[in-house]
């Protein structure tokens, strides 16, 4: 990609196709002081009253395109900050490339705990690894004071919901969830009936003294491609049909909707659900149920195969930090009479772990 000049036009060139850069995008960008607050980027004028705006004099000299508006105004631009705004280098899927895995995947990306973590290229590099795996471990973090609300206001900020600003995961009576128990989850992803879905889950292990209880895991974007490939019918099913989800205890009533499988507006993954335990598709035509139900049987069960799913056991100090939109976990049974199983868990959003990383990707990659 080139900025090139024609006739005081400013044009960006990538791969021989040129486009004219509109000159209220680029006056619009003006970074002088008296137009932008160079401690937040945030404009000092509202550029919506621009009009009839033309450039006047355009000049490139290296990395600096300097140009003169017919309002008055003459400012030099940053060349690299220009290309890197054409190129949306700020959009996640730029700075990393997901990796979809299967049981196949030989070491979970694990990261150690220490002092100065959180503004550290351990933890750059922690998240970049998040996004291409969906899931991270960090072993050796504190286990006090419910340390798991430090770490997760440290990345971003902590969603709390219904349970609280945390959770804590372990076998009670009465239980208001199947989590609170000492039963097998089947893979699931959390909370499809909050509005919105909790994007990412931090379970943080604080004891674990059972010889069952393991967690596992599987890349739900890799289990979606593989029924893309397999089976087109019943993938193009689960991204159309919208299933509503529902929780429900003496508090309250929580709802949402949304497909199994969801794509973005380019038709790249965006977000899977699945939670058998509550989800409830509207009573469409037969024929179309039919389809949904052959689906979604064939979903569950490649999201329960051993072909798909990664197992192992959480230690004293782990938090597993995992993408709610991409993962699912489960866990199998346990004894509680053995002796102790006892997690903390959380929600963060991806606007905390991507403000994060773009944050770090400043401070270390320029
Ligand atoms: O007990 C576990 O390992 C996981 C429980 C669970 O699914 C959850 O807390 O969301
Ligand atoms: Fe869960």
């Amino acid at each position: 990609m080139k900025i090139e000049l024609n006739n005081n036009k400013v044009i960006f060139n990538v791969n021989q196709k040129q486009t004219e850069i509109h000159p209220i995008w680029l006056r619009e960008r003006v970074r002088d002081e008296e137009f932008l607050d160079k401690n937040n980027d945030q404009r000092l004028f509202d550029p919506s009253i621009l009009n009839n705006i033309n450039i006047e004099n355009a000049q490139i000299n290296n990395d600096t395109l300097e140009l003169t508006f017919n309002d008055g105004v003459t400012s030099k631009f940053e060349i690299n900050k220009l290309t890197s705004e054409l190129l949306d280098l700020e959009n996640l899927s730029n700075t990393v490339k997901q990796k979809f895995w299967d049981s196949s995947l030989k070491n979970n990306p694990t990261y150690e705990f220490n002092e100065n973590f959180y503004d550290s290229k351990d933890m750059y590099n922690l998240l970049k690894s998040f996004y291409e795996y969906g899931f991270v471990i960090i072993k050796n973090v504190p286990t006090q004071n419910n340390y798991i609300v430090n770490f997760a206001n440290s990345i971003g900020s902590i969603r709390p919901t219904n349970f609280g600003e945390f959770f804590n995961v372990k076998s009670v009576p009465n239980p208001n969830d199947l989590a609170y128990t000492s039963l097998a989850l089947s893979p699931h992803t959390d909370n499809p009936y909050r509005k919105p879905v909790p994007c990412i889950q931090l379970l943080h292990c604080i004891e674990n003294e059972v010889t069952g209880g393991l967690t596992t895991l599987v890349d739900g974007f890799k289990v979606a491609s593989h029924l893309k490939e397999t089976n087109f019918e019943y993938f193009k099913i689960l991204r159309k049909i919208k299933v509503k989800f529902k929780f429900t205890d003496k508090d309250v009533i929580l709802v949402n909707s949304g497909e199994l499988i969801e794509l973005d507006e380019k038709d790249n993954f965006k977000q899977i659900r699945f939670n058998t335990r509550m989800d409830y598709v509207p009573a469409l035509k037969k024929n179309q149920l039919d389809l949904y139900y052959k689906a979604r049987k064939e979903i569950s069960s490649l999201y329960n195969s051993e072909r798909f799913k990664i197992k192992f056991k959480l230690k004293t100090g782990d938090i597993m930090m995992m993408d709610n939109h991409r993962l699912l976990h489960g866990r199998t049974i346990y004894n509680a009479n053995e002796g102790k199983r006892f997690l903390q868990g959380c929600y963060i959003d991806h606007d905390s772990s991507e403000g994060k990383l773009r944050h770090l990707k400043r401070k270390f990659d320029l």
